[in-house]
């Protein structure tokens, strides 16, 4: 979607940012919301914000959604502060509208909001050093502990049933059946590997309803372009993308990192033969993720960390494949054929862990014995 210069403009301008306008650009690789950098002048002085027009077809609620991340912002903050942290760059600081409101809705109807930009600090598409994907690990399962205390009746569902996989294959299905592009024919291996695989999609809501897997407030988004990593220590600075904050598996939580941060290639690769696990990266994941967990996950769910991790990768290749058929209307493109990529490089993964699976398993053990 192209973006008229004067509707960024007037988002921009409703927010109490400091000083002038002085450029608004795109900014990021997510694949949801649109995303610009937007830098103020005032006395000689730049200050740097994140301007973001938030997904509405993907996010129906938005007054909840920033109400989740309003909250969840405000509880951050208080622990950061009472660790004598820095507010202002390990967590999202939200620029409030000038009537006070923590989103704007333009005269278009899009919907808007501005956090502080944190500066000095890298979101990567790809692991560049070991070290940093450690250091997401010990976050993201930090980030999992300190959520454990924060009142989860507060928090509203942003995408019901976001990582409900059996719901996720039943719009698959849905998609191949309805075909509106006619592309089906032309991926029915890629069909076959999922459909192969649908016994496997629904053990983790099983095990929830059974009682033996706990529902905890969870990010459901942890790839690695989702957490921020200081530039001068090398150490995980602020998670990001608070969209989806909202109860959900730790496993899963997991799983979404080693999905995106473990494949030795980019997500979106056209040459498969670069696609695999690392098991190096694997292994350092996991010690930072159970580190930072802290002993609090139970037995079942350390144990269901190698399925976490096969089934975000197979629930997101089958995502993107959904979207492939359905007309790319769900994921941002920026070439033809972009999710089908994206679907295969998902594909390829899931097959590799399949051939590594009794590895994955005993580098859990041995972070958990
Ligand atoms: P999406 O849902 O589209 O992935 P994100 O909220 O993840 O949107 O933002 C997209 C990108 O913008 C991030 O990957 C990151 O590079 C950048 N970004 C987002 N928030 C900030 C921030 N407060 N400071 C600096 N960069 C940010
Ligand atoms: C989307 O918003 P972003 O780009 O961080 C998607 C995730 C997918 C991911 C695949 C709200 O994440 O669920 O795993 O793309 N977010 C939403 O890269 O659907
Ligand atoms: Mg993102």
């Amino acid at each position: 979607m192209e973006h008229r210069e004067e509707q960024k403009l007037e988002a921009a301008r409703a927010f109490a940012v400091k000083g002038r306008i002085k450029s608004c650009t795109p900014y990021g690789s997510g694949h949801i919301n649109h995303t610009f950098l937007l830098v103020c002048e005032d006395n000689g002085q730049e200050y740097a914000y994140i301007l973001q027009q938030m997904n509405h077809d993907v996010f129906h609620d938005i007054q909840g959604l920033m109400n989740n991340v309003q909250e969840v912002t405000a509880f951050l903050r208080r622990r950061i502060l009472e660790s004598s942290g820095d507010p202002d760059r390990e967590t999202l600081n939200l620029i409030p509208t000038k009537d006070g409101n923590n989103y704007y809705r333009d005269s278009q109807g899009n919907y808007w909001r501005t956090y502080l930009f944190i500066s000095g600090a890298t979101c990567y598409d790809l692991v560049e050093k070991p070290e940093d994907f450690y250091q997401s690990g010990k976050a993201f399962g930090r980030f999992q502990c300190l959520l454990a205390d924060f009142p989860a009746e507060k928090l509203v569902e942003t995408i019901p049933n976001f990582h409900n996989t059996p719901i996720r294959f039943a719009s698959f299905q849905q998609a191949i059946k309805e075909d509106p592009m006619g592309r089906a024919g032309m991926v029915q291996k890629e069909i076959d590997f999922i459909r192969s695989r649908e016994e496997e999609m629904g053990l983790a809501l099983c095990m929830q309803q059974e009682g033996k897997l706990p529902l905890r407030v969870s990010h459901n988004d942890t790839k690695l372009n989702n957490i921020m990593i200081d530039d001068a220590t090398g150490q995980a600075l602020c998670i990001i993308d608070l969209d989806t904050i909202m109860p959900g598996f730790s496993i899963f939580d997991y799983g979404d990192s080693i999905r995106f941060g473990a494949n030795t290639a980019k997500e979106d690769e056209t040459d498969l033969s670069k696609v695999s696990l690392s098991l190096p990266l694997f292994e350092i994941y996991t010690k930072g993720y159970l580190e930072g967990c802290e002993g609090r996950l139970t037995k079942t769910e350390t144990k269901l960390l190698p399925y976490g991790a096969k089934m975000m990768t197979l629930e997101c290749g089958m995502r993107f494949l959904t979207d492939y058929l359905q007309g790319d209307v769900y994921f941002h493109i920026s070439r033809e054929n972009h999710n089908l990529d994206r679907c295969r490089t998902q594909l390829a993964l899931v097959a590799d862990m399949e051939k590594k699976w009794a590895d994955m398993v005993r580098i859990v053990e041995k972070y958990t014995s």
